[in-house]
């Protein structure tokens, strides 16, 4: 049997597989990172463990995941260690393979099973950054507004535990509650760092953290907002989900069984504002950059990447097409994409002196054409509910402020309204995989799974959690209905065609 990774196994490991440089044993646990997944492990960890080579012994990650065990029990007999493959093609199409072995993550926590260990981690004297990648989702907030949802179950349950029985759900509430250990303990400052795919990510968590803790008690939300910083963020990196077959292909490769490795492409880009309340590690030596304003590159990057992945998901959970680079080969998706890009999402974007945004469009093409990563569209489409609002919404939003055209935003929202219907133009049912999923299958069967006309496109854009004060907006009614009957009548391939002979494209 092929032995486990593990930190007495490093010796063996082809040369060419890159290691932990530096003394695993003597590292403080600095960072406390909430949502263990494969996103983080493939940015945040791996950029932290250049710095930790460098010499700098006090950001060690304690690693928790606040719902299921399946991390920590892939990483505990591996004490912490995984790989990480950076995957990229030459020229021909075959695959270009990085591995790196990670030492940065000291242990998993699980918090169902240990959340007072969570608590105490966060209010720990060494802990000085607690970082999240909970996804859209898991900051619990009404996504048209961006507020904490109150009324939100996990927030409703975390928010009535009383302070000596104390096993929060929510990654607010172990925030909170945690916080609040923190100055019972008389700790000091923290920074909370999200590296979530929300705008103005710092900004949103510290809302919601300041909400949640004005509700248990305001000298607690008072203390936390003159200890604490929230510095906003954008990460970029594409990380498709790890499958069985990439484990054994990377166990291969490796000569030892690693039971979670991740994957991700070569591109990386982590710009980061430098507001940390107790010092931080020098990420730049692990190829992140400190910004004085996040947010006009979390805007870009939320409308270019992350508009143009949903609406490549949607288009192509519907048509067929299982992974983006299979999806981005199609020469009239490919086109409606780039021009969706320049013609109706970069017009709405901030000055960034210095992105040259023609080049940035076409990196993104060559990017999602990478066959080495295999990213399914399946993947990006869950949640959609979460995502559309800040990923094309807002475009949407600032188009119809000036009359612009929104037909291109309209297929793109088309699109996910008509993967709402649950079966592709195959007729392979697929589940909804999203928080809101009742509520808009049930709105989807009402309105337009019985008709396409206006009134029924309405009356879907009427669902407020996502469209918020879009609803019933003529131009946007128009566009999405419009491309809603396309849809039905061509499929996904014959209304690309449609926008392709259309001469738009030009
Ligand atoms: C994707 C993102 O799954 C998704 O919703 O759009 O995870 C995307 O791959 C990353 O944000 C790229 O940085």
């Amino acid at each position: 049997m092929t032995p486990r990774l593990h930190p007495s196994s490093l010796d063996t490991l082809p040369a060419a597989v890159a290691r932990p440089a530096f003394d695993r044993y003597a590292l403080q646990p600095g960072i406390v990172h909430l949502g263990i997944g494969a996103f983080m492990r493939a940015h945040l960890a791996p950029i932290t463990e250049a710095a930790l080579a460098a010499g700098d012994t006090r950001f060690g990650i304690v690693g928790v995941s606040l719902r299921q065990p399946d991390t920590r029990d892939a990483l505990a007999p591996q004490d912490g260690l995984y790989t990480l493959a950076v995957r990229d093609a030459d020229e021909h199409g075959r695959r270009r393979e990085r591995l790196q072995v990670v030492g940065a993550v000291l242990s998993v926590l699980v918090a169902p099973e240990h959340p007072q260990a969570v608590l105490d981690q966060i209010a720990d004297p060494a802990t000085r950054i607690v970082s999240l990648t909970v996804t859209e989702k898991g900051y619990c907030l009404d996504p048209a507004t961006g507020r904490l949802r109150r009324d939100h179950p996990d927030i409703a349950h975390d928010l009535v535990q009383s302070a000596d029985a104390v096993a929060p759900v929510s990654a607010i509430g172990f925030l909170v509650r945690g916080l609040a250990a923190r100055r019972a303990q008389g700790r000091g400052p923290v920074t909370l760092l999200s590296l979530d795919n929300l705008p103005a990510n710092g900004h949103t968590l510290r809302g919601a953290v300041l909400a949640f803790a004005e509700a248990v008690d305001p000298s607690l939300a008072l203390w936390i907002d003159t200890h604490c910083t929230f510095p906003c963020s954008m990460v970029d990196r594409i990380v498709p989900r790890t499958t069985d077959a990439d484990r054994d292909a990377i166990s291969t490769a490796l000569g030892l069984r690693d039971a979670w490795p991740v994957l991700g492409e070569s591109f990386l880009d982590w710009a980061v504002e430098d507001r940390f309340a107790a010092g931080r590690p020098d990420w730049t030596l692990g190829g992140a950059r400190f910004v004085a304003a996040a947010e006009p590159w979390e805007h870009l990057k939320l409308r270019m990447v992350n508009g143009t992945h949903s609406c490549i998901a949607y288009l192509s959970v519907m048509a067929g097409w299982t992974t983006v680079d299979m999806a981005i080969t199609q020469p009239d998706l490919r086109a409606f994409i780039e021009v969706l890009m320049r013609e109706e999402i970069e017009p709405t974007l901030p000055d960034l002196p210095g992105l040259d945004l023609a080049a940035y469009r076409q990196s993104l093409l060559q990017r999602y054409a990478n066959p080495a990563l295999a990213h399914r569209t399946k993947q990006i489409a869950m949640d959609g509910s979460q995502k559309l609002p800040q990923r094309l919404l807002g475009t949407v939003r600032d188009r119809l402020r000036d009359g612009s055209s929104v037909a291109r935003l309209g297929l793109a929202v088309a699109a996910w309204l008509h993967f709402l219907r649950g079966v592709d133009e195959l007729g392979q049912p697929y589940p909804i995989d999203d928080p809101q999923a009742e509520a808009l299958t049930a709105l989807h069967r009402a309105t337009i799974g019985q008709r396409l006309d206006r009134e029924a496109v309405g009356a879907m854009l009427g669902h407020a959690p996502v469209f918020g004060d879009l609803a019933g907006r003529a131009p946007l009614v128009d566009a999405v209905c419009v491309a809603l009957q396309s849809l039905a009548l061509r499929g996904v391939a014959g209304t690309l065609r449609q926008w392709a002979e259309s001469g738009e494209h030009a």
